[in-house]
């Protein structure tokens, strides 16, 4: 269970997913968040890198550190974490994103989140867990090759902004919120180590629910059609009539005709 989260923040970091891991190696324990205006070395999933400017965006990072999650219940922290992201951004500004399978939120086909899962085992048993969460707040500009499929809460709230005037994001407000809304999903999911009691909301803001996608594998690529997720957060697709479970990992799921 998540009872407590203690916050710290750095003016710039190499990864806040680094520090944590330095902090847990040395015997931190649950509930710690580190947070940094600007990491020079921020990771996205296998070897990816993420862009985090200084002081436009959030790159924050939360201690698990848990004898209580087992080793198959690690990548179901992702979804959920994604979850949290999504429910925060809604709750503090009342702009509703969707969830792209399995770690990225998206307004109108462009991702406003990442999200890195990793941990750290220990005598055969999951010693800790890291949840890395990037948002783009303030930023107006991305670099060449990511500017198709990039947004911010700025950039979001101005495109409301009949309903919600000059609203700008705030980074330490939405920090917080999206760590409270992450303890509440994980003592929830925690008591299952499954999905059995989030799957509803979670497929209720699934991008691609019911569409066609295209799974790119390492080695092959192919369509399918989105249905949901399993207990554990896994995605269900249709292949020609024929149910498959894709697992996170080295899978990435786009639309026909785009990112999303
Ligand atoms: C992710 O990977 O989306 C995970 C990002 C996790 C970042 C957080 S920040 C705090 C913590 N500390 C870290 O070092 N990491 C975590 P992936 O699904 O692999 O997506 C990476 C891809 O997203 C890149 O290859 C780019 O195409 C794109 N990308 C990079 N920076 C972006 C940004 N700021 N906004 C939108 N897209 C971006």
């Amino acid at each position: 269970m998540l009872k407590e989260i203690r916050y710290e923040y750095y003016e710039s970091v190499d990864s806040t997913n680094d520090r944590i891991k330095a902090r847990a190696r040395d015997g931190e324990m649950q509930g710690l968040v580190i947070s940094a205006g600007q990491q020079t070395a921020g990771k996205g999933r296998i070897g990816r890198k993420w862009e985090s400017p200084s002081h436009e965006s959030i790159a924050t990072s939360l201690l698990l550190q848990p004898a209580e999650i087992d080793i198959e219940a690690v990548p179901t922290v992702t979804v959920i974490a994604a979850m949290a992201v999504r429910d925060a951004i809604s709750r503090l500004y009342g702009i509703d994103g969707l969830i792209k399978w399995p770690n990225d939120i998206v307004f109108d086909g462009k991702k406003i989140c990442g999200i890195l899962t990793e941990m750290e085992m220990k005598e055969g048993k999951v010693w800790y867990v890291v949840v890395g969460i990037g948002v783009n707040v303030h930023n107006r500009n991305f670099p060449e090759d990511i500017a198709f499929k990039a947004t911010s809460v700025d950039l979001e709230l101005e495109k409301h902004q009949d309903k919600n005037g000059q609203k700008l994001g705030h980074r330490s407000e939405l920090t917080k919120a999206i760590w409270e809304s992450f303890k509440k999903y994980y003592n929830i999911f925690i008591e299952t180590q499954d999905m059995t009691g989030l799957k509803e909301e979670y497929e209720r803001y699934l991008a691609n629910r019911g569409n066609r996608v295209r799974i790119e594998a390492q080695d092959n690529s192919y369509q399918a059609t989105a249905k949901g997720i399993d207990n554990h957060g896994a995605l269900i697709v249709d292949v020609d009539g024929e149910e498959r479970i894709i697992n996170t990992g080295e899978v990435s799921v786009r639309g026909i005709y785009g990112y999303v």
